[in-house]
């Protein structure tokens, strides 16, 4: 396709003003969650926006007012098992490290829910901008998971071992006033549209300083991180692991049948 067309997708709703791309994924029935077909426009889209001159920024958000992404989909998810399981992780990881590693700033326009790869999709952005409703969280574990897409590395990072151990292993549900305190969101506005207005400010500084300068910021920034491939196998790994046990069958079976779960621990 002509890098200067914008491309229609699926699962996706580009639109372009002023060199911002607005990105928002289009599920709002399943709460924007995340499945491989989200996955894949997203790693296209993010091809497109890399090549293309008119781009200057990109922003990501949900469809509606209630959920940015309610997190990966869970009725996929509950057909995996340890092989599909590790190469769904090292997949998502792939097209999360390609929004990571943009190298036009990408800000993350968190209106509501934001679960497991919700806030794992918020956390590979650059920046996050939280709605008042806003909620993020890694309930991964209360599904027999852990977070597949990067999330044990990158909210580490974030908010330091301790409280990242709490989080994940709790899967506490993390409001937007607290993800301020905690770093996770930058900035928490009134509503979507003020969120808006606030990121388009944002992205208004940004753009008005050089963009070889911002992409080798975003470079430097990132490369602060280096080494840490191996935590991504590991979280990949582990994760194709436990789709092979019976805690993961019973988490996803009881939330796609509205039940609590019973875990044997096997
Ligand atoms: N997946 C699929 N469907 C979902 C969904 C999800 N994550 N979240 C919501 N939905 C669907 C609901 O099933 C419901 O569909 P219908 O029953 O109407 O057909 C519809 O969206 C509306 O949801 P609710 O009726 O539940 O809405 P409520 O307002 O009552 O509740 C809620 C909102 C966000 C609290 C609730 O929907 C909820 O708890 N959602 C699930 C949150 C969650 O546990 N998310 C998944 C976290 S685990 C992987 C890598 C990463 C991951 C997985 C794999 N690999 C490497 C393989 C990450 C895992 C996760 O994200």
């Amino acid at each position: 396709m002509p890098s200067n067309e914008t491309p229609t997708f699926e699962t996706l709703l580009l639109e372009t003003e002023a060199g911002i791309c607005t990105i928002t994924i289009n599920r709002p029935e399943k709460l924007n969650a995340l499945n491989q077909t989200v996955l894949s426009d997203l790693e296209s889209a993010f091809m497109w926006i890399d090549k293309s001159p008119e781009i200057k920024a990109v922003m990501i958000t949900g469809s509606g007012d209630k959920a940015f992404v309610a997190g990966a989909d869970i009725k996929e998810l509950s057909n995996l098992d340890a092989v599909t399981g590790r190469e769904l992780s090292v997949n998502g990881q792939r097209v999360f490290e390609s929004i990571e590693s943009c190298s036009k700033p990408v800000v993350a326009l968190v209106n509501g829910y934001a679960l497991g790869g919700g806030t794992e999709l918020a956390l590979s952005c650059h920046v996050r901008i939280a709605t008042e409703n806003a909620v993020f969280g890694l309930p991964e574990v209360s599904l027999g998971l852990i977070p597949g897409y990067g999330g044990t590395q990158r909210l580490t990072r974030l908010v330091g071992k301790g409280k990242a151990m709490e989080l994940v292993l709790t899967g506490r549900m993390v409001k937007a006033d607290e993800a301020l305190q905690l770093g996770i969101a930058n900035s928490v506005a009134g509503s979507k549209g003020e969120a808006m207005d606030r990121a388009n400010d944002m992205l208004g500084k940004m753009l008005k300083n050089s963009p070889v300068a911002l992409a080798r910021a975003i470079e430097a920034i990132n490369s602060s991180e280096q080494g840490s491939d191996e935590g991504y196998r590991a979280e990949a790994g582990l994760f194709g692991s436990l789709c092979a046990t019976e805690d993961f069958k019973e988490g996803t079976s009881a939330f796609l049948e509205k039940r609590k779960p019973s875990f044997s621990g096997k």
